[in-house]
């Protein structure tokens, strides 16, 4: 079993999901879903060495290698996902200001492009985390 606790609030809100990758392989084994809490569990994982990913609507991905799994639970430290990835290319840099500029002030219920924390609007929130943000470029540390 793996086991793990991810970031919390808005993280949630942007379909977060933790992907296990085969590092011999480059195979993915299992995807999983990330609860309201942050908590995810992946069980049935055979022994060998892996690669966790995180990942999330407007965030930037993160990754976790070297993961040995032999036989017993191992709990993974948990990871905050920056956001701000506005245009989907897991990095965020210029494209994602004009983003959320150009949709600046409204509605976005369906958590498009420029709402980054997911709230339903396009306000500075989002701008500030894309300004915070800035520069990031995934996969980044598992931190
Ligand atoms: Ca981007
Ligand atoms: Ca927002």
């Amino acid at each position: 079993m793996l086991q793990g606790v991810a970031g919390a609030g808005p993280f949630v809100a942007s379909e977060p999901e933790v992907r296990l990758v085969d590092s011999t392989t480059a195979q993915t084994i299992a995807v999983a879903d990330v609860a309201d809490n942050g908590d995810f569990v992946i069980n049935n994982v055979a022994p060998g060495v892996y690669q966790l990913r995180a990942d999330s609507l407007r965030h930037v991905s993160a990754t976790l290698s070297g993961l040995t799994v032999d036989g017993s639970d191992v709990v993974v430290p948990a990871v905050t996902l920056r956001g701000g990835d506005a245009d989907g290319d897991d990095a965020v840099a210029g494209g994602d200001i004009s983003a959320v500029v150009a949709t600046f002030g409204l509605a976005d219920p369906n958590c498009s492009t420029g709402d980054i924390n997911c709230d339903g609007f396009v306000s500075g929130a989002d701008i500030s985390l894309v300004v915070g943000n800035f520069g990031t470029v995934g996969p980044a540390p598992w931190e």
